[in-house]
């Protein structure tokens, strides 16, 4: 990766040398990229560097990415507030990453924030809050938090450029958050990406074991979901947008678990004719929706998410939030109101 940033990367390494307990944390609703990053960089502060380092997430991760986080220190903050706020307190770094801003830490925000202590942000989203850090590595090309981590700890003075160094379960969780950003290799992947993949294949990091816990170890409700979406909620508009909607009554009824309808939203586009697919979530029964966007090139998924939906995102790939009453007057004007927003914006 041509664009690292040396200097920033040789003081990092100082502020690692220089403090003993560190926090790690991420955004919130963790998934594989934050999960990965953070279990890594914790794992390679803690073997390698002998630092007491802890993972604190806003809330839990779910159950199909918890290989990721096995025997790692990672604390959520919704369940174990009071030992969290204990590390936090003892931290003299704190490294927020695959997150631009502090206020995506959802209730950790306050204490993150008003922690006086120096603070590193490692990311690849647009619009990073760069005066809440004193260091920050943030770049949009780059496939992944992980894959930008991977770089950076090559940098670190005792890798001396050699991802074999990296602990196992550190290349391993890098490997698979960059496996679940690019949705194994099909979106924003660039050559250095390949480069970062090839290095721990060669350095002996188990890729078929990744693929299997990340692709091959779903519970059924998953993949009956699945079916029930994509047969009877998928509606496809004459613009090509394909739109899916899960309301409160039916994420009970399939007996959802956090998570697991990750990736759903990615389907619709193998169809030719579907440019962009936009998919609503509703976790309680109050109409206000989670929402998940996907386009191919050529629609922009991000422009969609923050004309219309209160978010933002990568190009091809945003997400953001509908609410009752703001949005719309009631929740079962949800699916109305995305169409006309939908024939506005693929109109225009
Ligand atoms: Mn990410």
């Amino acid at each position: 990766m041509d664009s690292l940033d040396l200097h920033t990367c040789a003081e990092f390494d100082r502020w690692i040398d220089d403090a003993g307990t560190i926090t790690l944390t991420a955004h919130t609703f963790p998934d594989g990229d934050a999960l990965g990053s953070t279990v890594a960089l914790c794992s390679y502060l803690r073997d390698c560097r002998g630092k007491n380092a802890a993972v604190i997430l806003p809330n839990p991760y779910s159950d199909d990415i918890a290989f990721i986080a096995e025997d790692a220190p990672v604390l959520s903050y919704s369940q174990s507030r009071e030992e969290a706020d204990r590390h936090i307190g003892r931290s003299d770094l704190i490294i927020c990453m695959d997150c631009n801003a502090f206020n995506r830490t959802e209730g950790l925000q306050d204490i993150l924030s008003a922690a006086k202590v120096r603070k590193v942000l490692i990311d690849h989203h647009l619009g990073p809050d760069r005066d809440a850090f004193g260091l920050v590595f943030s770049t949009p090309d780059i496939s992944s938090t992980c894959e930008h981590l991977f770089w950076i700890l090559l940098r670190m003075h005792d890798m001396a450029g050699d991802a074999a160094r990296l602990p196992e379960k550190a290349r391993t969780a890098l490997l698979a958050g960059m496996t679940t950003d690019t949705n194994n290799f099909a979106n924003s992947v660039f050559p250095s990406t390949f480069e970062m993949a090839s290095a721990l294949l060669a350095a002996g990091t188990d890729r078929e074991a990744v693929l299997s816990k990340l692709y091959n170890s779903y519970r059924e409700n998953r993949i009956r979901l699945i079916g029930y979406l994509l047969g009877e909620k998928l509606r496809i508009t004459e613009h090509g947008a394909a739109v899916m909607i899960l309301n409160a009554e039916e994420y009970r009824r399939f007996q959802l678990r956090e998570g697991e309808s990750e990736g759903i939203v990615n389907m619709p586009l193998a169809i030719r004719r579907v440019r962009l697919c936009i998919f609503l979530k509703e976790y309680a029964q109050d109409g206000n929706f989670h929402i998940s966007i996907r386009s191919k090139r050529g629609t922009s998924a991000a422009s969609f998410a923050r004309e219309y939906f209160h978010g933002g995102g990568h190009e091809l790939a945003a997400g953001g939030r509908l609410y009752y009453p703001q949005d719309i007057a009631a929740p079962e004007d949800a699916e109305a109101y995305v169409l006309s927003c939908l024939d506005r914006f693929l109109q225009a």
